[in-house]
Order: C-alpha cells, then structure tokens, then sequence
C-alpha cells in the first residue's frame, strides 16, 4: 500500500514504463511481452525472514549510500549474529544436544559466486568466514575444523557462543532430553536476506545456529547453496526459514528461483516450494514450519510458509515495512 502511494506520488507507477533487459534472456524468441505489463524496477531494495528491522536497516544503510548488495546483506545478517537474544542466530544461538554452539551460514553474489561455512564452533560471524571463503579460496564450502581454523588465519577472534540463557535453557531441556521440533518457537529466527543495489545486482546471506538440541554434527539447509539460499542475477534470489530438512530434499531456493525463470511470480513461486513439501508430508507437515521468501529482479516479492507466524522485514525506498505484501499463510 505505502509502495503504491509512493509509486502514485511520484509518477513512477503506470506511468513510468521501461523495458527491462533480464527479460530477454529468458522469455522464448517469439514471445510479446506487453509493455503494459512491465514496471520500473524496484531498487534498491532489501528483504529478511522475520523481523530483524535493525538488519534491514543496516543494509538499507549500506544500500543507500550506493553500496552494492553483497555489502548490504553481509553487514545485514552481521547484526543478527552478534544479537545474543536472537537465539538461533549466531553468538547466544541454542546449542545442539551436547551443548556446543554450532553455526551454519552462506552467502552468494551476483555472479553465481558462492561461499559456506558448516558446523562452524567459536566464531560470531560465520557469514563473513563464508565470504572470505568465497573470495580467498577456490572452494565453497568449508566444515568444522577446519573452518574455524581457516577463520583465525583470516584474523577472527574465538569466542565462547553459548550464553548463560541458552545454556540455561539447554540444561532444563537436558532433564528429558526429547527432540521434537517445536513450530515457531524452537526452529524459529534463521535469517535469509535478499538485495539488489541501485545497480540492479542481486546477492543473499543466510545464517543460523540450525535446530536447537540437534544431534551433534547435523547441517541444515541455511549453508547449502540451492537449498537455503540461491540467486541468479538474471532471474532473483530466494531463501528459507524453518525445517532445514525439508528445504534440502526439494531444493526449496533454487526451486523458487527456477519457477520464477518460467514465469511464475515470487508469490506464486513461494507457494509452489510450500505445496510441494506439503504434499510430501500429508500429515507430518503439520508438526513444523518451513517459510520461503523471494525476490525478482524486479524488486516484487512474496513469502509464503506452512503455519501462520512466519513474517519478513523490508527496507526500499518507500521506508521499512513488515509482512508487505499480504496474506501469505497457508494453514
Ligand atoms: C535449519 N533452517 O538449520 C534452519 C533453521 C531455521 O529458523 O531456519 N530456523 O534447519
């Protein structure tokens, strides 16, 4: 709504029509696109799971300022993993079962460039080691270990992860010491973050401290390039919240992203990852939460998840706002 006044004010709405170049490399030759169809590109802009309007800000803030979006979403999720009360996120994230902080994060540019880190220990800013993997070595994926030793040769402080709270919290579960998923609380908090700068080049970042009490060892969807996060600078990028499982066995991002090639929009897009998982789980899919979020190249976006709570943050130019773009709950 306040984007359609802001488009309204400023003639930027039906007025103000252009083509846009990504189109062509993906429409069939003898397709017509109607120019009428075709809206100035939103940019730039910033999308995250959930409410981390101080993450959306800062990026917005590197955004802004002309920086370009790998910046943006590095500087983005880096607020979320120094937030101790953000317990799944980073430092003061919930511990696996033995009690060890363990991290999962990636991040990927406009080029299909792309670095993770997995089961990453002593370390609060697991993003930035994912970039540095991207940027300094020839891999993508650095685990454990050796991770984190590659991570102090880069110049990063160890540190203890595990504040008093989720220790506290992990010693009481630790008295029945039951895994089950809890929805909304337990798996609750990832953040995935989606930009594209005044450039119109797309990055993402998504970082997490995975499931709580998890066994030792296990990785999530949040570091696996496809699964938890995945951008094509022609098409858009997407990410995921909630049962990393699930996201891994339909490759939810890259899924998205490829539908959104075909045509579908981000919305639908969302739903079409969501109503694949859910067909898979007729029953099971009502014991957790998965929600996908996506962004075009044209700045739309749409979320779409498995139980109502899911909410994203967005920052462009029209200023910051929460769950923009409607109902998106699938109950
Ligand atoms: C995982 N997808 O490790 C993550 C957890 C999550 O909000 O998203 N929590 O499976």
């Amino acid at each position: 709504m306040q984007r359609r006044n802001f488009l309204k004010k400023t003639g930027l709405g039906s007025a103000g029509l252009i083509s846009i170049p990504f189109l062509s490399s993906w429409s069939k030759p003898n397709s017509k696109i109607d120019p009428k169809t075709i809206k100035k590109p939103i940019r730039p802009v910033v999308v995250c799971t959930w409410n981390f309007h101080n993450a959306t800000t800062k990026a917005w803030e590197v955004l802004s300022g002309g920086g370009n979006s790998l910046d943006a979403v590095e500087q983005g999720v880096m607020i979320e993993e120094a937030n101790v009360n953000n317990q799944t996120v980073g430092k003061g994230g919930r511990p696996d079962r033995d009690g060890n902080v363990t991290l999962d994060a990636c991040i990927m540019d406009k080029d299909g460039n792309c670095g993770s880190v997995v089961y990453l220990q002593n370390i609060t800013h697991p993003v930035s080691v994912a970039r540095k993997v991207m940027e300094n070595t020839p891999h993508v994926i650095l685990a454990g270990k050796g991770a984190e030793q590659f991570a102090y040769e880069k110049g990063f402080q160890k540190e203890d992860l595990l504040t008093e709270k989720s220790k506290q919290e992990w010693l009481e579960w630790k008295k029945e010491s039951k895994y089950e998923t809890i929805i909304n609380i337990e798996n609750h908090d990832t953040i995935g973050m989606l930009a594209i700068d005044e450039n119109g080049d797309l990055s993402g970042a998504c970082t997490t401290s995975g499931m709580a009490y998890k066994v030792g060892g296990r990785v999530g969807d949040s570091p696996i390039i496809g699964a938890g996060l995945f951008i094509d600078n022609e098409v858009g990028g997407a990410t995921a919240t909630g049962v990393g499982e699930e996201v891994i066995k339909t490759v939810g991002s890259f899924l998205i992203v490829e539908l959104m090639r075909q045509g579908k929009s981000p919305q639908e897009a969302c739903e079409e990852a969501v109503n694949r998982i859910i067909a898979k789980n007729k029953e099971k899919h009502k014991d957790f939460q998965i929600g996908f979020l996506a962004i075009d190249k044209n700045g739309e976006t749409g979320a779409y998840c498995i139980h109502p709570g899911f909410s994203y943050s967005k920052y462009d130019s029209t200023g910051q706002s929460n769950n923009p773009s409607g109902a998106f709950v699938k109950e």
